[in-house]
């Protein structure tokens, strides 16, 4: 297929078909039957009983009445949208994938981000690692990767999952706390199962508290296999990196900003698309040779463990822009099935204990949770063809002819036909299995410190002071003593000073344990080196009666050009007067806005600033202040948030000149947050 066809996006050439616009029609029933009164149910009398033979309100009523379906065990909170993945360079020397040969060449998408321990309706602001599932819809068949925002994860071995999210999820005997970590049950599974010493590292810094679905990293977490034409395997991660930067808020912004905008992350999503603001993430993969396999201080196959850049780089091979919102979410996104078990000839699996669990999970889930033929529906279904021997079950969709469902068969003369390797038909690795069939950890699992340690050498000051404070507030939140204890001695393990400050806020013992003796650290692990982009940054404008129009209109202009996008903020919805004819569009009023959701605030003021005005843009200001984000402000303004004692700290910019002001507030923007506030 030439690249000009597949920049058309065939994915939603195809979904189109099953699009029904009700707009301006007729109303009917689903057999077609038009619907004279759809308010009024046939009764005996105005005033009842309603009959039964009222087919039309029982089709109604009857369907409403299964308009769920089971909610995902995890990840159940998502939102999805499309795109296209274009390849920057051929890797046909590693793959014969077939998306992966010809550079340019754009393959369409769907791609899910989650949260995975809330319920279906859990705020999105909450600390928890972020799914990351891309669906490519390849010419060769649907290839998914089905990643975290975090490149490892909590335990070795896929039989134990369940115990990890029964403990996780909400104590079943009270059913609290919604999507979050910060209970007995969930601490006391980490205590207990050392191995998850390097995630809870992880999820206990900034990772899992995302600023956007578009400025996080994703990974593919297990090792997997490319395979070229020559038949030779390596072992390959894949990695997502956000054109953007990485950007997370602090813990404080997350929790209230759960109250404020529960839906603060698809809202980001889908406005951004809406608005043409892309999200964009280039692809990496770390390759490794086969014969380097056991060259390292850690298992390959173990899913607690990374590797670290340093030693094996990343290889950027191309880009993934989200540019569609779906339809209906429900039809697309609720539906749409996922499983690490879907590659193409070209890639295939290592023989991680967790990936291999995996496998068997995703489709059995989707079985349970969408049913047999859920691989027809629009948001699954492949974009080349598909034709085999599998026919009937619930909700059948394609009407298979003939009389031939079988195989061997002479009839059709042996069709569908199987297609050789040679010939594109998708051929397992041949790798080399030997060893006792047994239930056993192997030994080079058993390191659960190094690359915790290894986490922790590499986070900046600030950096560990957040690790330090998330860990004080989870363990805060558990009750039983002995789980605190049991936690603050697991930790002891990575580091003594990190246990040692622990011991002391939650009320236990100092740990009588050697620190691990790792010294080495990986740069690429900290958020600290992330270059930022101001791209799509919101920042609040506060605007009074009669505000110097001419220099705000100027001010403005450069912040939307350095492509940030500001927010004009009121007493009221409406219109804001300015000097010189200038109008502006109020956006949010003081009500409705919220200083939590902007990432940084720009209060011009005005002429007539009543009591309401001033107290609102004080707290305004002092909320932004707290959560470390950049201020700016004209003279007026300045004097209105003068008595909150924050002018002439860092990142609090007082305008003396339009141009250069609106310079310092761009570069005030980039940065991001301003950690030597305190
Ligand atoms: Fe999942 N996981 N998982 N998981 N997972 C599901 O599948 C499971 C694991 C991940 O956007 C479920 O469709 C087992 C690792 C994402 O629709 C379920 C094990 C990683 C999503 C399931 C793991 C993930 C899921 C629930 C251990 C990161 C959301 C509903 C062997 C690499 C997909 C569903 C979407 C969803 C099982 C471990 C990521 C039950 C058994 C490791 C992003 O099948």
């Amino acid at each position: 297929m030439s690249k000009e066809a597949m920049d058309e996006n065939k994915k939603i050439k195809q979904r189109n078909a099953f699009l029904r616009d009700n707009n301006g029609k007729e109303m009917s029933s689903n057999e077609g039957v038009k619907i004279s009164d759809d308010s009024n149910s046939l009764k005996a009398g105005d005033r009842g009983p309603t009959l039964l033979e009222d087919f039309l309100m029982r089709e109604k009523l009857s369907h409403f009445d299964r308009e769920r379906i089971p909610e995902r065990v995890v990840h159940a909170r998502g939102y999805g949208a499309y795109g296209e993945f274009e390849l920057y360079e051929s890797l046909e020397e590693l793959t014969m994938a077939h998306f992966l040969q010809d550079p340019g060449v754009k393959t369409p998408l769907f791609v899910r981000f989650s949260e995975v321990a809330g319920s279906k309706g859990v705020n999105e602001t909450n600390r928890d690692v972020r799914g990351f599932s891309v669906k490519f819809y390849t010419e060769e068949g649907n290839f998914d990767l089905v990643g975290n925002n975090i490149p490892i994860f909590f335990i070795q071995d896929g039989v134990k999952f369940p115990d990890l999210i029964h403990a996780l999820k909400p104590e079943p005997n009270n059913e609290i706390p919604q999507g979050s970590t910060a209970h007995d049950t969930f601490w006391d599974f980490i205590a207990n199962n050392q191995e998850s010493a390097a995630m809870v590292m992880w999820i206990m810094s900034d990772r899992t508290i995302p600023r956007s679905f578009r400025m996080m990293q994703g990974f593919g977490v297990h090792t997997f296999r490319l395979v070229n034409k020559e038949g030779k395997s390596r072992f390959v991660k894949f990695h997502w990196r956000p054109v953007l930067g990485m950007h997370s808020f602090v813990w404080d912004e997350a929790q209230k900003l759960g109250g404020a905008d529960p839906d603060f992350h698809r809202r980001d999503l889908w406005e951004n698309i809406n608005a043409g603001n892309f999200a964009e993430f280039e692809l990496g993969i770390q390759v490794l040779e086969e014969a380097d396999e056991f060259k390292f201080d850690f298992d390959i196959l173990d899913a607690t463990k990374l590797w670290p850049e340093e030693d094996i780089p990343v290889r950027i091979i191309g880009k993934m822009t989200i540019n569609q919102n779906v339809e209906n979410v429900f039809a697309e996104t609720e539906q749409s099935a996922f499983h690490p078990g879907n590659i193409v000839r070209g890639i295939d699996f290592s023989n991680d204990p967790l990936l291999q669990g995996r496998l068997f999970s995703y489709t059995d889930t989707q079985l349970a949770r969408v049913g047999t033929n859920y691989q027809e529906l629009p948001i699954n279904r492949p974009v080349c063809p598909v034709h085999n021997n599998q026919r009937d079950g619930a909700s059948r969709y394609t009407i298979d002819r003939g009389r031939v469902a079988y195989h061997d068969n002479s009839l059709a003369n042996n069709s569908p036909y199987t297609v050789p390797g040679t010939k594109g038909g998708f051929v397992t690795y041949p790798s080399t299995v030997q060893g006792l069939k047994e239930r056993k950890t192997a030994p080079s699992f058993l390191d659960h410190f190094s690359q915790a340690r290894l986490f922790w050498n590499s986070m900046t000051g600030v950096e560990r002071s957040h690790i330090i404070q998330a860990l004080t507030f989870e363990l805060g939140k558990v009750k039983d003593v002995s789980i605190r204890q049991q936690v603050v001695d697991m930790l002891g393990n990575i580091s003594t000073e990190l246990a040692t400050i622990l011991a002391r806020e939650l009320g236990v013992a100092v740990p009588n344990v050697a620190e691990s003796s790792v010294t080495k650290s990986s740069p690429a692990l900290s958020m600290g080196n992330t270059v930022f982009s101001p791209k799509t940054l919101r920042v609040g404008v506060i605007v009074g009666e009669g505000f110097d129009g001419p220099s705000t209109q100027y001010i403005l202009n450069e912040l939307k050009g350095a492509g940030l996008r500001p927010v004009i903020v009121h007493e009221r919805l409406g219109v804001v007067h300015g000097t010189e004819g200038v109008e502006l569009k109020v956006d949010d009023s003081f009500l409705t806005g919220s200083p939590l959701v902007y990432d940084g605030l720009f209060v011009v003021g005005g002429q007539n600033q009543d009591e309401y005005f001033q107290k609102y843009t004080r707290s305004y200001a002092i909320e932004t202040y707290n959560h470390f984000k950049p201020i700016g402000a004209t003279p007026t303004g300045a004097a209105l948030i003068q008595p909150a004692g924050i002018i002439g700290k860092p990142g609090v910019i007082v305008e003396q000149q339009p141009a250069a002001f609106a310079e310092q507030f761009i570069q005030a923007m980039t940065q991001q947050r301003f950690w030597n506030r305190m």
